[in-house]
């Protein structure tokens, strides 16, 4: 007998990119992986991660059923057991000493998931805790802190046109690695030589010589940590040349004189020394960027995750604006996402703006930005005795062992919580401290739609992807894992009615949006639009509904022939909505109805940025890196992504290795004011003199965990090294680069 061969489409859920694949299938098996050439986005674009989702369906250490620790035993146990064990620990402990003292961690994969996007909000909710971290804060943070204050939208923030722009600046990011981040766009290889073919510039600002700046056009060493400085000086010549053309956009900016104000003590002159980027270069950026037809600055990472994160993601867009490429083809634009987009719903162009939380967290007094405390103070809050000590802990798709600085302290403090659970696929360096595990399916196994990635993609489309598998037997959806969670948390016990709190979620989503004013169903019956979405349940109810109620969406009848989920279905490789069109001011959510170009709270940071220019710079510091065949710390077990030489390993200059007597393949000492680590060393001029890199995710080899490849690909954790005692003052963001270390020769190895 043979199998029926299939070819099911999906969409990748393990990058921004998103890219639309075929899975081919013999019955439960995959077969084969293929990007989708038919898909209206990605054209069939995939990378090697994309293959390695058929290792990671089939991974025999991938968790199938939910997992209980009894002192350092694990065994396997059936749902109910599960629940029932959380229903024991998890209401006693609120009962006990309050709701604060239960936490929650989310990490990266929250936003690659539609069931964790759409119900992870519905636990929180019920948990009714001040204590919610996530993985935001060690990444994009900052971003959404400047985007906030200058759009009034969180997830308002200007992508680059990269497919009509002609010069591309690009700082502290790696797009052909990472494939991309805060600019959903597939294949940019593709797209980076396309401008180069129309004659554009690509100019990389970066401590390292990247794949992506050896594509450029133009790259230049920056000194880690700088980027706001260097930022500040483009944004001075501008004024200093006269060579702002804000063109159209001038009557929706505040704020204009203040930024020329700001800059005043920044001049290319000034900065050069800190920058490492000499005056000369930086004016003839800032001429180029001024002269171009059509251009666009981005930063990611490198300029997120550093001490001027939010001045440096501010400065960005203030480039774009003061150009005249902001709102622009070619230049920074805002996506019109057809679902959830707080900047596509509600009345248009004006709003309430964008507020830190009014609470400061526990130990510390940090801000509470978007409703979450910096995940660099978790450990804090866990190890500080007092009242509002946390005792409990959710960790839902997260790793913050590896992830969040001083991974050492903040295990530490994972191992004396009273209960710990982890809704995750692996037993690994955090859940490792659970007291019980829920898995979820395998991304094969559940419906996709990119909420969150649709919000910052380059172009407009929809895409909605159903399960390429059922539910394997015995296993929950996710969606229902965390419903049942929260029914215990909301005193409902261990087997809580899964249907009937998801009839009362989306009968909420609903009446919200109803009474919403602006929406496209203001006024209309909650009942009535309920009974439409029937008989559809879970996620999809919830997308059907976005979808409808979103700005392409058919109203409910309001719009006939627009956007509904049966629609996609319908289109398997995704509807096409076009590039992206103008959108100020429609796309703004501030109070004044203009662009805020200087926020008060961002410029109030300035002075911290004036201090720095006469400080001294430490003789080495550490940043980190992105591999192509890694994502963060979780993709190390699967065979196929860590054949090849291992992936970490501290790159160091030649001077440097010189003068340290390192040599290729030693191995390094580092040592940081957190902690001490040994690598091997790679002796590269792609790296800056001065600057040492090492990529975060590592540091398998720990006991009690079951990754059994990840384990002989083990390397160290870059967050061993990296401070948890300050953070980004604006954004709470942690500062994982431009960390000073020292290297030295190995004498041994205590990894
Ligand atoms: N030093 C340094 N540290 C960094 C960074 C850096 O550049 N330098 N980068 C930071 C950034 S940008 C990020 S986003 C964070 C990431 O930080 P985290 O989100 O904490 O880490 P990940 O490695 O993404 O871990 C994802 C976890 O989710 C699990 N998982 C995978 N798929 C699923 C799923 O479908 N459902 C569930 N429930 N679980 C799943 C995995 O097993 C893993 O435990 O790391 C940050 N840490
Ligand atoms: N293959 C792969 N892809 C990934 C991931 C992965 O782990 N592996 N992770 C995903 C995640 S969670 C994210 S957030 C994105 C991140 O996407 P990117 O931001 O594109 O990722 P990185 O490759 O870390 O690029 C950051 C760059 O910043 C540079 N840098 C470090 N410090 C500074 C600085 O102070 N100034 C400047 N100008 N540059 C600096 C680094 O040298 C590095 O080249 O990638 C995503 N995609
Ligand atoms: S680029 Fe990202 S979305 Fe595309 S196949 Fe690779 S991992 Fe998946
Ligand atoms: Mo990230």
């Amino acid at each position: 007998m043979t199998t029926a061969m299939h070819v099911h489409h999906t969409i990748c859920p393990l990058c921004e990119a998103t890219c639309g694949l075929e899975i081919s299938a013999a019955g439960r098996a995959v077969t084969g992986i293929r990007g989708a050439v038919a898909d209206v986005f990605s054209h069939g674009y995939i990378c090697p991660k994309g293959y390695g989702l058929k290792e990671l369906d089939a991974d025999p250490d991938r968790l199938r059923t939910p997992m209980i620790r009894r002192g350092s035993e694990w065994h396997a146990a059936t749902w109910d057991e599960a629940f029932a064990e959380i229903a024991v620990h998890l209401p006693a402990i609120r009962a006990e000493h309050g709701n604060d003292a239960v936490a929650a961690f989310l990490g990266n994969p929250n936003v690659h998931d539609l069931d964790l996007q759409l119900y992870a909000p519905v636990l929180l909710r019920a948990l009714r805790t001040r204590n919610i971290y996530s993985a935001s804060t060690l990444d994009q943070m900052p971003k959404q802190v400047a985007a906030g204050y200058m759009f009034g939208g969180t997830l308002t923030v200007p992508i680059p046109d990269v497919d009509r722009t002609d010069y591309f600046l690009i700082l502290g990011a790696n797009p052909l690695v990472s494939n991309g981040s805060l600019m959903t766009a597939p294949d940019m290889r593709r797209r980076l030589r396309a401008i180069k073919a129309r004659g554009g510039q690509i100019v990389v600002i970066d401590p390292r010589r990247t794949r992506t700046a050896e594509e450029a056009t133009a790259h230049h060493f920056i000194r880690p940590g700088t980027d706001a400085l260097f930022l500040f000086a483009l944004v001075h010549t501008l004024f200093a040349e006269d060579l702002t053309r804000p063109g159209a956009l001038a009557e929706h900016l505040n704020g204009i004189d203040d930024v020329a104000a700001a800059a005043r003590d920044f001049a290319p002159e000034t900065v050069a020394a800190q920058c490492g980027i000499p005056a000369a270069t930086i004016r003839q950026i800032a001429r180029d960027l001024a002269h171009a037809e059509h251009a666009a600055v981005y930063g990611r990472i490198g300029t997120c995750t550093q001490e001027f994160g939010t001045l440096a993601s501010w400065l960005v867009d203030v480039l774009n604006a003061l150009t005249g490429n902001l709102d622009r083809p070619g230049g920074a634009m805002f996506p019109k996402a057809a679902a959830g987009a707080y900047n596509a719903s509600g009345v248009p162009g004006r709003g309430k703006g964008f507020r830190l939380g009014k609470l400061t967290s526990r130990v510390r007094g940090l801000p509470q930005v978007m409703g979450e405390f910096p995940a660099a103070t978790l450990a804090d809050e866990i190890l500080t005795p007092g009242v509002g000590q946390i005792r409990a802990l959710i960790t839902i798709a997260g790793n913050p062992a590896l992830s969040a600085p001083n991974g050492d302290r903040l295990a530490t403090a994972l191992a004396q919580l009273d209960f710990m659970v982890s809704v995750d696929c692996y037993l690994n360096e955090t859940t490792r401290y659970a007291h019980v595990i829920l898995p979820p399916p395998t991304p094969l196994e559940r419906s996709h739609y990119d909420l969150a990635f649709a919000q910052l993609a380059i172009r407009n489309v929809a895409r909605y992807a159903p399960a390429v598998f059922p539910l394997a037997t015995g296993q929950m959806s996710e969606w229902a894992v965390l419903l049942r969670l929260a029914g215990i948390v909301m005193g409902q016990g261990p087997a809580g009615d899964v249907a009937a709190f998801d009839d009362l979620v989306a009968r909420q989503m609903v009446e919200r949006e109803v009474a919403t004013e602006g929406s496209r169903v203001a006024g209309r019956a909650a009942d009535a639009l309920l009974e439409s979405l029937a008989p559809r349940r879970g996620p999809e109810r919830l997308i059907d509904f976005l979808l409808r109620v979103g700005p392409y969406g058919d109203a409910f009848g309001g719009n006939p022939g627009g956007l509904t989920l049966a629609a996609l279905e319908a289109a398997p490789n995704g509807i096409d909505l076009g590039p992206l069109q103008p959108r100020i001011p429609e796309v703004l959510r501030t109070p004044s109805g203009k662009v805020e170009l200087a926020p008060e709270p961002i410029l109030a940071d300035v002075s911290r940025l004036r201090t720095v220019l006469d400080r001294p710079t430490p003789e080495m510091v550490l940043i980190g890196r992105r591999e192509l065949r890694s994502n963060n710390s979780w993709m190390h077990n699967l065979p196929a992504l860590m054949k090849g030489p291992d992936g970490c390993t501290l790159l160091v200059h030649p001077t440097d290795a010189a003068r340290l007597g390192l040599t290729d393949g030693a191995l390094a000492r580092i040592t940081s004011a957190a902690g001490s680590v040994a690598a091997p060393v790679q002796v590269t001029d792609a790296i800056m003199p001065g600057v040492v890199s090492l990529p975060h995710g590592w540091g398998h080899r720990q006991p009690g965990t079951r990754q059994s490849v990840a384990q002989h690909h083990a390397g160290v954790s870059a967050n061993r090294l990296v401070p948890d005692d300050a953070v980004e003052p604006l954004s709470g963001n942690a500062i994982q680069n431009a960390v000073p270390v020292q290297v030295t020769v190995a004498e041994y190895v205590i990894s």
